[in-house]
């Protein structure tokens, strides 16, 4: 039996909508806590067999029906030497920002076999170790998003030096841009390579970005990365979140399912998007720090409104799932989705 999720996603009845969760090895649960304790988050990242047992995780105590790999966004950055602090309560924090177009040059040397090889031995263990039906998904950062990080040294902040960049020297911008497309198109294949069976692009902070440069400049060279993948045959999933002023572009672009946040409704992004993408998403994570029946009734509406999309979902929430959720609330929801059919 393969994979459930390429199964549905194909067209073939799986008889429910398969589900799994964005950050589910993460905080949240008691044993990641426990692990995370005796271990910094890198030394996590970067050892294949502790990496593996925090992949695993959610997959014992939730019963969803994929696995991701544990690693970050970041860890391509991570693996050429970059210094990266992961500070509790704000996330990455890079030590240096990269404030000139000759730093970027530095990715032109990535060789992902060399600077990433645990990503690599975790994806291959993990394969493995796998359970029948569940599907191992491989990811990486979104150029605009991973250079977010670079330049200004941290997320979650007003987004001025990138901004400086892209209205200053919108063509740096647009080079800086490409050296991470061409690595990240290698750091994917080589997770392809490893045992993944999708890929996640993560474009967190997309949102800063306006239409004109999103439309002129970053469009096609998401297309050029999603068309560089497309032979693989691997679902190509892509991730942003808050991008209401991008949405009706989105129909241009070439990947396979698109993950939606909890600001718009599934069938709404179906609409918006001209019915071309399987739709991933998107329940509200903060719904998970309700009680049972709202869980269960929100769950509920979510499953009815993936019924009426044009193509097959897959049931998720529509950002990483909070660290203070209750692991037992995270349980209804999976167990809700998994029992309603379709
Ligand atoms: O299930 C999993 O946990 C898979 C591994 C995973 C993934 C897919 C982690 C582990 N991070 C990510 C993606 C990621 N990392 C994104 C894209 C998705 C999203 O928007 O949530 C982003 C923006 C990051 C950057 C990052 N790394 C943050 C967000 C902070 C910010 O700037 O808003 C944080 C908190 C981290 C650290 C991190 N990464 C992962 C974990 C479990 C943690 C917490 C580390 C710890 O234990 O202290």
């Amino acid at each position: 039996m393969g994979s459930l999720i390429l199964k549905h996603l194909s067209g073939e009845s799986i008889g429910r909508f398969p589900v799994w969760i964005m950050r589910q090895a993460g905080r949240y649960l008691p044993r990641y806590r426990q692990i995370r304790k005796q271990h910094s988050f890198w030394e996590m990242v970067t050892t294949p067999d502790l990496a593996c047992e925090v992949s695993c995780l959610p997959l014992n105590e939730l019963d969803v029906d994929a696995a991701i790999f544990f690693s970050d966004i970041l860890s391509l950055p991570y693996g050429m030497g970059v210094k990266i602090e992961m500070r509790e309560s704000v996330g990455p924090v890079i030590d240096k920002p990269w404030q000139h177009r000759a730093d970027f040059e530095a990715l032109q040397k990535f060789q992902p076999q060399r600077d990433t090889r645990f990503v690599g031995d975790a994806l291959s263990l993990l394969r493995r170790r796998l359970p029948e039906g569940k599907l191992l998904i491989g990811f990486a950062g979104a150029p605009w998003t991973v250079a977010c990080y670079l330049i200004e040294g941290r997320g979650k902040s007003q987004f001025l030096e990138i901004k400086k960049w892209l209205w200053g020297s919108p063509a740096d911008l647009t080079f800086c841009l490409h050296a991470l497309f061409r690595a990240t198109k290698d750091y994917l294949n080589f997770q392809l390579d490893s045992g993944a069976q999708a890929l996640q692009l993560f474009d967190t902070w997309l949102s800063e970005m306006p239409v004109d440069f999103f439309s002129n400049h970053y469009l096609p060279l998401l297309n050029e990365l999603f068309d560089s993948l497309k032979p693989r045959k691997a679902p190509l999933i892509f991730y942003s979140k808050s991008v209401g002023h991008l949405l009706p572009h989105f129909e241009k672009l070439h990947m396979d399912v698109l993950s939606v946040d909890h600001s718009v409704p599934l069938d709404e992004a179906d609409a918006a998007t001209s019915h071309k993408f399987c739709l991933q998403g998107n329940l509200d994570p903060a719904v998970l720090l309700s009680d049972e029946p709202t869980i269960r009734k929100q769950t509920r509406s979510l499953v009815e409104c993936a019924k009426r999309l044009s193509h097959p979902a897959i049931l998720n929430l529509g950002h990483g799932i909070l660290p203070m959720t209750p692991v037992e609330n995270a349980r209804v929801f999976i167990e809700e989705a998994r029992a309603l059919w379709i």
